[in-house]
């Protein structure tokens, strides 16, 4: 009896191992076909699935604590959950199919991975809404069976070679009669998860400690209270401009973004490279005329070119998740007026090849702004920013700035999107802000010696009336010299020079005004719901 427990913990750990190195490798084969033909990743469709389920204030406190950078977390948290099930499906499976622990056969491992395959394909897939085998996916039921079967191929055989090899090792034995083997092998085990559990939060810790370093650096915030003093909400009538030449800056945002520096934000662990050959645009839903156009076609179509900036609704104040470019494209609405939309129509849902969908108003949709762009700077809209078509829609945040864009649907419900399915606002109107670009927070001045402060402010489509800036930490302020902008749909760039007369740390705060008298509100507020808020401030050593 006791020899038998013992065999069969030896078969389940010699399993366990096989499993999880065969798992590892199949991940990785999952990883690569995703990244090359577009294969189905199972962590990233789980992944958006447990974001999805995860409660806002959970959500809320890992969007806190690991800014844009939590989806590279979660999706690693899903990707070493998945090597785990590989690992217990391999340990189960030599538990219950070989108790004995003897050397499997190779069509055992494949065996195993066909039940694993028909466990993703029929069970977890359908779960998440992705349908049999990822059906309603855009690598469809062919990719998706086909992604996972070499996937399950890969496990099935490294399954086995390395269960032969574990044996063969002898580390798992049943041959290799080290007596005390039972007693040693509880302690370890118990010791390697004290060692992983270590692991988990020493990251955690580390995260948490650098999150509060580099904020307690870059956000010497000042008290609101303070800020409040000297605030109305509205500025009635608004104030004239005060355009003028700009001092160039090496720190100084470039007005136009180049492409290559334009920030660039997605879901995505991996950017889908579209084939423009095989990519279409569907026009469907509550439209009289449903049509689709080839790449060739869009490219006839009518086309404007309109200078917009773009935020992103997961930009902190003071953040870089903002830049500027030219695009060219065409209207929305002729889109729709070919169709010929159908009353009662209240929304348009835009999709992706990436499964990313959102939707806008079809009263946003039919503004003249409102385009679906080909090229950016001059250049063939590159592929991070959403070959072959993306969608622009100013005055909003660049959440629903749709990139990789296959279908647009016209419907007459109020549809919510990938992200407002997460708590993010619908409507997602730009909230107006600045930024401080230079000097640097932490830098050093001189008394005396003369040098500029210079930035940009945004405010959606609603532009920039008055830039305030203040080097008092918010008690007296200077009205800002404006470059005049590009278009109404752009951020401005905004300068003035500062001689210090003092030496000592001084906490310089912006602010911005719109075209209507709004005035840039100090309350702060984080990323989620609604885009963050508050005033950018940075700290100056004068010596
Ligand atoms: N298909 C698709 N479009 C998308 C996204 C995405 O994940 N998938 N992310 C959105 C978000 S959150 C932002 S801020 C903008 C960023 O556009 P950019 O990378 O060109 O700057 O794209 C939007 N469009
Ligand atoms: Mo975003």
């Amino acid at each position: 009896m006791q020899q038998r427990t013992k065999w069969t913990r030896r078969a389940f750990g010699s399993g366990f191992l096989a499993g999880l190195g065969a798992g590892i490798l199949a991940s990785g084969a999952m990883l690569f076909l995703n990244a090359t033909i577009g294969g189905l990743s199972l962590p990233q469709q789980l992944g958006s699935e447990l974001l999805a389920l995860m409660p806002p204030p959970a959500f809320a406190f890992f969007h806190t604590l690991l800014g844009a950078n939590a989806k590279y977390f979660f999706f690693g948290f899903v990707l070493i959950g998945q090597c785990c099930v590989f690992a217990l499906g391999g340990g189960l499976y030599n538990r219950y199919a070989n108790p004995q622990n003897s050397p499997l056969r190779w069509s055992q491992g494949l065996l195993l991975a066909l039940l694993l395959w028909l466990l993703a394909g029929l069970l977890l897939l359908p779960l998440t809404g992705a349908g049999v085998f990822g059906a309603n996916l855009t690598a469809g039921l062919t990719g998706g069976l086909f992604s996972l079967g070499i996937v399950g191929l890969v496990f099935g055989i490294v399954f086995a070679f390395s269960q032969h090899w574990i044996i063969a090792t002898g580390q798992v034995n049943p041959d290799s009669a080290t007596t005390s083997e039972t007693e040693i092998e509880q302690p370890a085990r118990r010791a390697l998860l004290k060692k992983g559990a270590i692991v988990v939060g020493l990251a955690v810790v580390g995260i948490g400690v650098w999150k509060f370093i580099s904020q307690g650096v870059s956000s010497s915030s000042v008290p609101v209270a303070q800020l409040l003093q000297t605030y109305r909400n509205k500025i009635v009538p608004p104030p004239i401009p005060n355009y003028g030449e700009i001092v160039p800056q090496p720190l100084l945002s470039s007005e136009v973004t180049p492409n290559d520096q334009y920030y660039i934000v997605s879901k995505n662990f991996t950017d889908p490279t579209v084939n423009k050959g095989e990519w279409s645009l569907k026009v469907s839903g509550q439209v009289e005329q449903p049509y689709t156009l080839s790449y060739q076609d869009l490219l006839t179509l009518p086309m404007q070119t309109q200078y917009e900036s773009m935020e992103c609704i997961s930009n902190d104040v003071g953040g870089s998740y903002m830049s500027n470019g030219l695009w060219e494209g065409v209207r929305l609405d002729y889109f729709l007026q070919k169709a010929v939309v159908k009353t009662g129509a209240t929304k348009i849902v835009l999709h992706a090849y990436d499964d990313y969908v959102d939707s806008i108003h079809l009263s946003k949709a039919l503004e003249p702004t409102t385009m679906v762009a080909v090229r950016m700077n001059n250049a063939t809209l590159p592929d991070g920013h959403g070959f072959p078509a993306r969608v622009l829609v100013p005055g909003i945040y660049g959440m629903k700035h749709i990139k990789w864009l296959t279908e647009i649907e016209v419907v007459n419900y109020d549809f919510q999107g990938y992200w407002q399915q997460r708590g993010w606002s619908d409507p997602a109107p730009v909230r107006l802000t600045s930024r401080i670009d230079t000097p640097l927070d932490g830098s050093i001045a001189h008394v005396n010696q003369p040098t500029y402060i210079a930035g940009v402010a945004f405010s959606g489509n609603l532009g920039i009336s008055e830039v305030n800036v203040s080097v008092d930490a918010g008690k007296t302020w200077q009205i800002a010299t404006l470059k005049r902008p590009l278009s109404p749909l752009t951020w401005v760039l905004w300068e003035i020079p500062w001689q210090p007369q003092q030496a000592g740390d001084h906490i310089i705060v912006v602010r911005a005004v719109d075209l209507q008298g709004n005035v840039q509100d100090p309350h702060q507020a984080s990323t989620l719901p609604d885009g963050s808020s508050g005033y950018h401030s940075i700290t100056i050593t004068v010596s």
